[in-house]
C-alpha cells in the first residue's frame, strides 16, 4: 500500500489561521461598496455583474446555502424553466440549457445553483452564511440608506439579546425573496423614506417577469430591490418557477447601481 504522508498541524493553530483570516475579511467588508442581502438567483446575479464590474461586494445570507428558491425548484421537481433573453446569463455561466420550445429552456437545479453561486464568487462576491440582515442605517441631508445592522442566524434563533454590528455601504439591495424583508424593514422604521410596500399578487406569469425586471431598481436613496422582492414592493404578481426575470433583474439593478455609485 502507498503511504501518504499527511501534514501534521495542531488545534491551537487551526483556530488562529481561521479567526485571523477571517477578521481580514471582516475588516474590508464593514466598509464595502454594496450590500445584497439574499443569496438568491437575483442577489447572486447583481453580485456577479457588480463585482465583474470592481467593486466590493457582500451577500449576506441567512441560510447555510446559497441558491435561494432555485433548490425547491418546481414543488421539489429539479428542473425549472428559464426564457430568452436569460439564456444569455446562462450562457456566460456555462449552465446547461435544453431548449423546449423557441426561447424556452429547462435547467437542472442543482447545476444552476452551482454555477451561479461559482460564477459569483469567481468575479469576487464575498458570501457569508448564517448571517441575517435586521436593520439598515440611515443618514439624512439627504436622506439615505447607508449600509445594513447584522447578526448571526443562530444568534436570533435562540431569541438572545444580542447587539448587531454595521455594515457601510454605498448601496444596499434587498434581494430577499416574497418578503422584501429590509425594504419593509425600512419602510416600518424611516417612514420619512415615504415607501409603501402594496404586497405581491397572485399568478400571472406571462406578464409579472417582465414587469419584474422593469421595476427592479432604486426604491429610496441608497436602497434598491431585485426578484421577488420588487414583486412584493410594487405590487406585482408571482409568476411561480420561471426564473428569467430573477436574472435579468440582478442584471438590471447591478447596471443602476454602478451608474448611481459610480
Ligand atoms: O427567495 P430567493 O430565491 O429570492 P429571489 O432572488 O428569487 C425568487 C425565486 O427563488 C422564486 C421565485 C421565482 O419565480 O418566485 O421564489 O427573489 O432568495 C432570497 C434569499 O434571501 C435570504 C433567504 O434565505 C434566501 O436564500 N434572506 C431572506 N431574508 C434575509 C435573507 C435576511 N433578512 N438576511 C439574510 N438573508
Amino acid at each position: 500500500m502507498q503511504e501518504v504522508k499527511i501534514k501534521q498541524i495542531d488545534e491551537k493553530k487551526i483556530s488562529q489561521y481561521i479567526i485571523k483570516y477571517t477578521m481580514e475579511d471582516w475588516m474590508n467588508i464593514v466598509d464595502s461598496d454594496v450590500v445584497i442581502v439574499g443569496a438568491g438567483p437575483s442577489g447572486m446575479t447583481a453580485g456577479y455583474y457588480l463585482a465583474k464590474a470592481g467593486k466590493r461586494v457582500v451577500v449576506f445570507e441567512r441560510r447555510l446555502s446559497f441558491g435561494g428558491g432555485i433548490g425547491g425548484g418546481a414543488m421539489n421537481f429539479h428542473k425549472v424553466v428559464i426564457e430568452s433573453p436569460a439564456d444569455e446569463i446562462l450562457k456566460e455561466i456555462e449552465v446547461r440549457m435544453t431548449e423546449v420550445e423557441s426561447g424556452v429552456f429547462i435547467v437542472d437545479t442543482a447545476e444552476f445553483m452551482a454555477k451561479l453561486g461559482a460564477a459569483a464568487v469567481d468575479a469576487g462576491v464575498k458570501i457569508l452564511h448564517g448571517v441575517t440582515v435586521d436593520d439598515v442605517i440611515f443618514r439624512e441631508d439627504p436622506l439615505r440608506v447607508a449600509g445594513v445592522a447584522v447578526e448571526w442566524t443562530s444568534t436570533q434563533m435562540s431569541g438572545l439579546h444580542v447587539d448587531p454590528l454595521f455594515v457601510s455601504a454605498k448601496a444596499v439591495l434587498d434581494a430577499t425573496g416574497h418578503d422584501a424583508e429590509i425594504i419593509s424593514v425600512a419602510s416600518r422604521k424611516l417612514p420619512e423614506l415615504n415607501v409603501q410596500i402594496p404586497g405581491e399578487k397572485s399568478a400571472y406569469s406571462e406578464i409579472a417577469e417582465e414587469l419584474v425586471v422593469v421595476n427592479s431598481g432604486k426604491v429610496a436613496e441608497g436602497l434598491y430591490s431585485s426578484g421577488m422582492a420588487t414583486a412584493e414592493v410594487r405590487g406585482l404578481p408571482r409568476m411561480g418557477p420561471i426564473f428569467g426575470a430573477m436574472l435579468l433583474s440582478g442584471r438590471k439593478v447591478a447596471e443602476d447601481i454602478l451608474r448611481d455609485i459610480r
